[in-house]
């Protein structure tokens, strides 16, 4: 298969937008001065909504080939929503991705399947991306193994998506999120292909074969390698990590 891998830097709440500025200008020259070539990979920010502006301007004025994402996004598409952020206006701000699902969101803001498919939808309907996040926590892990709460929360989130959309799935682990302790390539690779197994029969082979799986969850320079390697894992979907501007190139660099 083709996919392009994708390396996305989730920031989470970090880096207000000046220093938005300074580090993006930072990890585009220190992957010019490596010699890095785009084409191999794509490279994603998700900044805060707060920086997004300032982000795209410096992508646009600069020429650096980094997409742009947001984090989360309303199920609604305008209106009484305080403090709520549209689709459309992100799509207006050139964004192409959209983290949907991520399990901070789950838990802090207690989205379900149901919130989570809401904004898959709202998503596609702006012409974005979504990066839907699924994976266990370590309780889920023991009672019923890796894989069957994230296929059962894909499944939910994929429910009337059409066969031609254009979606990124996650594959985090719950347990390996921030904790420093990474799953094992090998299994990432066993959910990360179930997940794959998903996406054929809710949309169909071809979109199979072309999403691109992500891996999530305490990805590093030292184990980005390792996952890569793995067939059915098409790139990393980083948060600590994608804060430091060596650490981030050298995972944007990752070499088989
Ligand atoms: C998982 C990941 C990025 P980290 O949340 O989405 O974060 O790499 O810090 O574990």
């Amino acid at each position: 298969t083709t996919r392009m891998p994708l390396i996305a830097g989730n920031w989470k709440m970090n880096l207000d937008h000046l220093q938005a500025v300074a580090f993006v200008q930072k990890l585009h020259w220190t992957l010019k001065d490596a010699g890095h070539d785009h084409s191999t990979v794509e490279v994603a920010v998700f900044p805060p909504f707060t920086d997004l502006r300032t982000v795209q301007t410096l992508l646009d004025a600069d020429k650096i080939p980094f997409a742009l994402g947001a984090q989360d996004l309303s199920t609604h598409d305008s209106g009484a929503y305080t403090g709520e952020i549209s689709g459309a206006f992100l799509s207006k701000l050139d964004a192409r991705y959209v983290i949907i699902g991520h399990s901070e969101r789950r838990e802090y803001h207690a989205e379900g399947d149901d919130v989570v498919a809401a904004k898959v939808q709202a998503a596609l309907r702006h012409g974005l991306v979504p990066v839907i996040c699924v994976g266990e926590t370590s309780e889920d892990l023991e009672k019923f193994g890796a894989s069957a709460v994230p296929v059962s929360q894909l499944r939910a989130a994929l429910d009337g998506v059409a066969a031609d959309a254009d979606i990124v799935v996650a594959y985090e682990p719950v347990w390996a999120i921030g904790s420093g302790q990474a799953a094992t390539p090998e299994q990432a690779q066993d959910v990360c292909a179930k997940l794959r197994d998903v996406v054929a029969e809710a949309l169909d082979a071809d979109a199979a074969a072309r999403t691109r799986v992500l891996y999530g969850g305490s990805v590093k320079a030292a184990n980005i390698a390792g996952f890569m390697r793995e067939p059915d894992v098409d790139g990393a979907l980083v948060g600590g990590a994608s804060l430091l501007v060596d650490e981030f190139s050298s995972i944007i660099r990752f070499q088989k």
